[in-house]
């Protein structure tokens, strides 16, 4: 035992990954005998399906069709039936789900829950129950050439279902768009005994690791349930590009699978040292496809929570992409979902399985993180020379060393002697902390003896306590999937005295949960056995893929219960691994990345592919987790961080100190414009997020969803847009490079933008072309698309509450036709009071050039929130304008009936609007060239005005 984790140690150090440690499709039983059926089904000509509808148990009403699959089966054995529903949801995605009647009788003597799992929906769905108040569907039974089929409609697409072989045919105007079951890969492995196996086997089908599993140092699996897998194929006709089904280090567009043994894996796992452009599972795991060109979009959700590998099939000579997937067990469940845009399907999605929560303000910021701040000292002298340097930053992060031997909830006393004491020092500059809590619970201690007793752990296949091994040494993993679990992890987050832990600590704590695939270093592919059980007797092998969603959801809805009774504000959990639905409570970072050029560039299509997948709350370790960085590529990286959406700098124990004031100049200096450059766009990003939260668009956004009509954007991967802001960047990350290539997606005028700046030389290129820009070691190359309003704050603070009654900047670029528009949301930046009581503001800009005039409308209604509000003021409005200078010579605002002068300069693209004091939270007009001005106004220190904020 001891050995074995030394072992795995030594190798992780020495090596890094090494594939031999994680299966492959070859030596994974249930993946290698899907392959090789769907090898011999393409390889036989007249190959006719076991599979079919049986026409007497099909039954058709509003909205729903059910019948029984049946699955022939050799040797005159009785045929399996297979229940089968379709039902239709809201914007015409259709939810399918085929289940197995299981014998009971026929298998008995083991504790294990027979059924197949069907609660992977559960846990990833937002509510219990899928909206389909269109109910009222017709679905039709038609037929063609004498063969029965039943249709059903929706705009201008129709879902044909066919009944042998069972297929279903999506199609739009006619054209066929995507063909469940085109290759007849349909293949459930349905329940047999060991002794009956071989005559159970169809000539197609092989009985690899059926029953035991060969595979190095899984071969304790007692399989009790034997062979019970489950596979489909869908096609998406004359679709080029597909993405999605993170997480994988690996490009943004999904890359053909055929020629290897590694085929995309979905297995949450602890992996050590991962490689880029690899296919291999990694922590988080969402089975969500996008299927995108121009004019047309698809979404595939797989909902399924046990291993699952996807083949991609690109060698289609007509551009179109197979996709083979295959899962380990489970009932075989998906839905699909249509639309024109890439975002329609983000929102159909999101409708299912939630959208991500807005984040607090504050958790947009800078965080400083490293394993570990050695104590209470180290803290606080980092806090101060984050001051020193004038680094504005919102957390600091302590990793596992802050505990007592890794007994998660309690300190260590050495070190951290008053954790109250540095909570409130930090509180006092508006700083957070952030703690880390994994899921293995040290044998011996109070916490665990509890868990044990209460039993709330994840069992062995006999139901006792598993003990297995990981940072604290012996441990037993909470089992998140009991709902009794609940209440004891509520426990340990409880604000009250009887806490000792964390019960006195005040509210700017929050929570990081690590290791949560779960990760076990002496467990198979160093995770929990998949025999192993968990609440209802369900094996590890069906859940392995929501237990960290279940861990860190059980984290966030402590953290609610302890903040309802300090003050009511969301909560922060950052988790590593992660199932579709973990968008809902918890940020997610890519993990243990290295300080190498190539983790860089890899982050970008990760955090992108996360965005499209539904999980917009993203970041990677900046600086790289394992190594030391040069410190070009620590300058890279945080000109390339301050774009992620969960913003970073992390390292491992064993480098070098790199808090942004090490590297010295020049680099400091670039890294602090670079974190503040961060701080101004903040509402850039709280606007982008609150967005993502409505309607599920990416923060940070793949091109091709801005400018969807050219092919030429939907392999790009290394730049991408803020939300809907028209912000556009793409980071330098290329060591030494002097120039990069920009790709102007469209043909609307783009103006440089670069560091965030509006400058009166800016340079205007429309499109669609790309375009070779000259850079420096400064350069954050950024453009802003003209048609766009942006809202920033430009005060240097230490952290971002500082900033909340701060003055705003609009920046306007005009677009062609000189017009623009642009969106700002605010509000209070912690509680809920946005959501239960509509204390929000949400504010639309436009400029028209018809009517010479700039509108700022609030199309919601805060009450407390505008008296808070009502100092803050746009304090500034730049224009960006490519011909269109002539008529902005002078120009009034009108707001509450009261007109005021503004003064208007003007210098080469550049018209800048100052003088200007005008409130946020009611409409006002701009009008240009207006004479009869009442009033002039002069643009007096706002920043004195509000002395509730010290300045750095
Ligand atoms: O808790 C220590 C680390 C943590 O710093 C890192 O961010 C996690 O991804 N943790 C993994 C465990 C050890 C990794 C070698």
């Amino acid at each position: 035992m001891q050995f074995t984790v030394f072992f795995l140690l030594f190798l992780h150090s020495v090596w890094g990954v090494k594939d031999y440690l994680y299966k492959s499709c070859d030596n994974s039983g249930f993946c290698y005998r899907n392959r090789h059926f769907a090898n011999q089904i393409k390889s036989k000509d007249d190959y006719e399906s076991r599979y079919s509808l049986d026409i007497d148990t099909l039954s058709v009403s509003a909205g729903q069709l059910s019948a029984i699959i049946v699955k022939e089966l050799p040797n005159n054995l009785p045929a399996v039936e297979l229940p089968l529903s379709i039902t239709i949801l809201d914007g015409g995605s259709i939810h399918v789900k085929i289940d197995e009647k299981r014998d009971k009788k026929s298998f008995s003597g083991k504790i294990v829950n027979f059924n197949r799992y069907d609660e992977a929906s559960k846990w990833a769905f937002q509510s219990k129950t899928l909206s389909s108040s269109n109910s009222s569907a017709v679905i039709e039974a038609k037929s063609e050439n004498g063969d029965a089929f039943y249709e059903y409609s929706f705009s201008d697409y129709s879902f044909k279902f066919e009944l042998d072989p069972f297929k279903i045919i999506v199609a739009r105007q006619n054209e066929i768009q995507l063909i469940v079951n085109d290759q007849n890969l349909l293949n459930i492995e349905h329940f047999r005994a060991k002794s009956e196996n071989k005559n159970h086997l169809t000539p197609e089908e092989s009985d690899f690791d059926s029953f035991s599993d060969s595979f190095a140092d899984a071969k304790d699996d007692t399989i009790p349930i034997g062979p019970e897998s489950i596979a489909l194929d869908f096609t998406f006709n004359n679709y080029k590009y597909v993405y999605g089904i993170p997480e994988h280090a690996d490009s943004l567009v999904l890359k053909d699978t055929t020629s290897s043994d590694r085929p995309y894996r979905l297995y949450n796992v602890d992996i050590f040292e991962y490689e880029t452009d690899s296919r291999m599972p990694m922590y988080g795991a969402i089975p969500f496809l996008l299927a995108s060109r121009p004019g047309s979009s698809l979404g595939l959700f797989w909902v399924n929570s046990a291993d699952t590998f996807i083949d991609i099939d690109k060698t289609s000579d007509v551009g179109s992409t197979k996709t083979h997937w295959i899962s380990e067990n489970g009932i075989l469940e998906f839905i699909i979902m249509v639309g024109s845009t890439a975002n329609e399907i983000n929102k159909k999605y999101g409708e299912i399985t939630g959208y991500t929560q807005l984040p607090q303000l504050a958790s947009l910021g800078y965080h400083q993180c490293r394993w570990n701040y050695n104590d209470e000292k180290d803290v606080l002298s980092i806090n101060s020379l984050m001051d020193e340097h004038r680094i504005p930053y919102d957390y600091l992060w302590l990793d596992i060393e802050y505990t007592d031997s890794k007994k998660y909830f309690t300190w260590n006393k050495d070190t951290f002697p008053n954790p109250e004491r540095m909570l409130k020092e930090l509180d006092h500059t508006d700083r957070n902390l952030v703690i880390i809590i994994d899921p293995h619970l040290k044998t011996d201690y109070f916490i665990s003896n509890e868990a044990i007793n209460k039993k709330l752990t994840i069992n062995t296949f006999e139901n006792k306590p598993y003990y297995g091994h990981c940072w604290p040494g012996e441990s037993v993993w909470i089992d998140t999937l009991n709902p009794s679990s609940q209440q004891f992890w509520d426990k340990q987050f409880e604000y009250s005295k009887r806490n000792e832990f964390m019960g006195r600590l005040s509210t700017n704590l929050q929570i990081w949960n690590d290791m949560n695939e779960p990760s076990d270093f002496n467990g198979p592919e160093t995770s929990s056995p998949r025999d192993s059980l968990h609440y209802d007797l369900w094996e590890h092998r069906s859940i392995h893929n929501v237990y960290g969603l279940s861990y860190h959801e059980a984290t966030y809805h402590a953290m609610i219960k302890r903040l309802e009774t300090t003050k009511r504000q969301r909560p922060f959990v950052l988790t590593r691994s992660y199932f579709a639905g973990s968008q809902r409570t918890a940020a997610m970072w890519t993990g243990d990345n290295m300080s190498k050029w190539e983790y860089l560039k890899i982050s970008l299509p990760m955090i992108i592919t996360s965005g499209i997948s539904g999980m917009p709350f993203a970041g990677a370790d900046v600086g790289g987790f394992f190594g030391n960085p040069s410190k070009e590529l620590l300058t890279r990286w945080y000109q390339t961080g301050i774009w992620y959406p969960f913003f970073r700098a992390h390292a491992h124990i064993d480098s070098r100190r790199r808090e942004p004031w090490v590297p010295g100049e020049p680099y400091t200096s670039i890294i602090r414009e670079s974190i503040q450059l961060r701080y101004s766009l903040l509402p850039v990003f709280y606007t982008a997020f609150y967005h993502s939260s409505i309607e599920g668009t990416p923060v940070i956004k793949p091109v091709f969803y801005e400018s969807p009509e050219h092919l030429e954007n939907y392999d790009v991967e290394d730049q991408f847009f803020i939300g809907n802001s028209g912000v556009m960047v793409k980071p330098v990350t290329e060591e030494n490079a002097a120039s990069i290539e920009v790709l102007i997606p469209d043909s609307e005028l783009y103006y440089s933008f670069d560091n965030g700046n509006a400058l009166p030389n800016a340079t205007t290129v429309s499109g669609p072309t790309s375009v070779t820009k000259s850079v420096d070691l400064h350069t954050i190359p950024v453009f802003l698309k003209g048609g766009s309003i942006i809202a920033t704050k430009s005060r240097h603070r230490r952290s971002s509450k500082l900033m909340f009654h701060d003055p705003f900047t609009l920046t306007i670029a005009l677009d062609k036709n000189g017009n623009a528009k642009g969106k700002l949301y605010v509000d209070d930046g912690e509680s809920f009071d946005f959501e239960n009581s509509g204390e929000y503001l949400d504010i639309e800009f436009e400029l028209s050039n018809d009517s010479r005039s700039i509108t700022s409308r609030v199309i919601s209604s805060p009450n407390n929130l505008a008296k808070e509000l009502v100092d803050v003021v746009f304090e500034k409005i730049v224009i960006l304008s490519d011909g269109y200078l002539q008529d902005y010579e002078s120009a009034s605002v009108e707001q509450n009936n009261e007109k005021k002068a503004i003064s208007v300069t003007t210098e080469g693209k550049l018209i800048t609007l100052a003088n200007s004091k005008i409130s946020i939270i009611s409409d006002w007009v701009i009008k240009f060239g207006e004479e009869d001005i009442v009033e002039d106004i002069k643009f007096d220190q706002v920043n004195e005005e509000n002395g509730l904020h010290d300045e750095l």
